[in-house]
């Protein structure tokens, strides 16, 4: 019979120097099995075969002292000798059919696959499991064929759970390349989305190299990855699922109502800092709109001091106004700081689609950490969704091209809003005259706002500082934290705009100001005069 394996850490080993260092390996391999890791691949691509066989059996001795299973790259033959578990296959290496023949029904035979093509091929064969990669460029396998990225890893997910065979439902995933500490709850995190149609299927496990054998001590490394694997990640939503409307027994209205009443209030009373690493330009009036809605501002592009400030239970938003090398580089030291802490992450792709360097900026950060809101137009959402592998030839034609106008009418935008959410398993907001919202399973348009918000500078950035306060003050509902301070924001905005003096988007800015304020403390004390009614 062939055994249990489980794959949820999966060690593969390097001996060169350069990964290994002056560590023994065999002793590096029982530290890591000591903290945790559950399969072991032994990887050697320079050995003589005595040498191979000698470490294998070492190897070998080691991973049954701890009932962990062995496998060994590329080499049947050394796998037979050593009479270990199983086998891992490269592209290149022996075919599995040929493999099988020679290793019996009850070993394990694994094979690389970076395409669906692949896989597919490595399915039918009769592979156990799949190696999926590679997720992330890594220097310790410089002849990667293909950087797939989680885009890559998720179509091939994705197929498999489509297919009908049983074969394809049995075979186990992995997945490798550039997997470690400041990335696996992530990485796992994003492969749980249900992204298609079809049932969701998540990934079995990650395949590691250097962040274990290069660890100055790879038994805490262990321990720490299989920990953080085992955790759930920080930036889940705080409360198990999503609060549904029906489940109150309450209309949806009201429901979105009380909530957002209750956002106004918890941001009032906490003052969550929103952090943001925005531009220039509009520093000062997202500032003070953070201040008019009772968060606590702080403008900072110095990644090096963000993990203090991530410890502060605020938001961040990135914005990427100015996505310059240096500005990348600080974004991504902010981010991890605040998935480690948990704390929400807005992301505004400003520009996203307009130059090549913005489509890099936003493909870079989205492979850098896990967004808990991504909010633009239509266009920056659009080329988030391309980022996000998501087909847009699959949808309706676009109606035209001009200025402002929008490309797609509501139901459409809807559709693309909720696919992406549920492809990044967080909340798309997409601006617009109707704004449209979605966390992947409830999506909904709001149409408050008024035309003068698009004649300000930096309103659309503000909005994101807004939301970074409402999403830090109720960590719940994300998506109903995102829908009250839009709420609030918008209906500030018409509230400005219908004051008797106002002459234009100039007397508009200093009205909307004392309308943030004017609703957030009518909130708060109930006045009569500061009563606003969302939607
Ligand atoms: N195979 P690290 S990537 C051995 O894509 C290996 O098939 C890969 O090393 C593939 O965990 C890789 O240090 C190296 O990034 C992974
Ligand atoms: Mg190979």
């Amino acid at each position: 019979m062939k055994p249990y394996v489980d794959y949820t850490l999966y060690l593969v080993t390097d001996s060169t120097e350069a990964i290994l260092g002056k560590k023994d390996l065999v002793d590096v391999v029982e530290q890591a099995v000591k903290g945790g890791v559950t399969i072991v691949q032994y990887r050697d691509k320079s050995s003589d075969t005595s040498i191979l066989i000698q470490t294998a059996r070492q190897l070998h001795q080691v991973c049954q002292k701890h009932r962990v299973p062995l496998l060994i790259n590329d080499r049947v033959d050394v796998a037979l000798a050593v009479e270990c578990e199983g086998v891992h296959l490269g592209q290149d290496d022996m075919p599995i059919e040929a493999a099988r023949k020679l290793l019996g029904p009850d070993k394990i035979i694994g094979a690389t696959a970076s395409s669906i093509e692949e896989a597919r091929v490595a399915v039918q064969a009769g592979a156990d499991y799949l190696g999926i990669g590679t997720l992330y460029a890594t220097p310790t396998k410089k002849d990667t064929k293909s950087i797939i990225g989680i885009n890559g890893i998720r179509e091939i997910l994705y197929d498999l759970a489509s297919q009908k065979e049983q074969a394809y439902q049995n075979v186990k995933t992995v997945c490798i390349g550039g997997v470690n500490a400041s990335n696996v709850q992530r990485v796992l995190f994003q492969h749980d989305a249900p992204s298609g149609p079809s049932p969701a299927r998540t990934i079995d496990g990650v395949a590691i190299v250097s962040a274990i054998m290069a660890a100055q001590d790879p038994e805490a490394a262990a321990s720490k990855l299989r920990a953080l694997i085992t955790d759930p990640p920080p930036f889940r939503a705080k409360t198990t699922d999503p609060v549904f409307w029906h489940e109150k027994q309450e209309d949806e209205h009201s429901h979105i109502q009380t909530q957002t009443l209750q956002a106004v209030q918890a941001v009032a009373s906490t003052s969550p800092l929103s952090h943001n690493m925005t531009n220039l330009v509009v520093q000062n009036l997202a500032a003070s709109i953070a201040l008019a809605i009772g968060a606590s501002p702080i403008m900072s592009n110095n990644g090096d001091e963000a993990s203090d400030l991530a410890k502060l239970n605020g938001g961040l938003v990135i914005n990427m106004g100015t996505a310059t090398p240096d500005a990348l580089a600080n974004h991504r030291k902010a981010i991890a700081a605040y998935n480690a802490a948990g704390g929400p992450i807005v992301l505004d792709p400003v520009g996203a689609g307009a130059t090549a360097a913005r489509r890099d900026a936003l493909a870079y950060l989205l492979a850098s950490g896990y967004f808990d809101l991504i909010k633009g137009n239509e266009r920056e959402i659009l080329q988030v969704a391309q980022a996000s592998g998501f087909k847009l030839s699959a949808h309706p034609q676009q109606r035209g091209v001009d200025s402002g106008a929008a490309l797609f009418d509501l139901e459409q935008r809807a559709y693309i809003v909720s696919r992406v959410a549920r492809r990044e398993r967080n909340v798309v907001l997409m601006t617009g005259a109707t704004d449209v919202i979605s966390d992947g399973v409830r999506t909904y348009a709001v149409r408050n706002g008024h035309e003068y918000l698009g004649m300000v500078t930096g309103s659309g950035c503000a909005l994101g500082t807004v939301l970074a306060a409402y999403m830090a003050a109720r960590q719940g509902d994300k998506l109903m934290a995102a829908i009250a301070g839009m709420v609030h924001y918008e209906i500030a905005a018409e509230l400005a705009a219908s004051r008797g003096h106002i002459r234009g988007p100039g007397t508009f800015i200093p009205a909307f100001i004392d309308e943030l304020y004017r609703c957030r403390v009518g909130v708060v004390n109930g006045d009569e005069d500061g009563k606003w009614v969302p939607w």
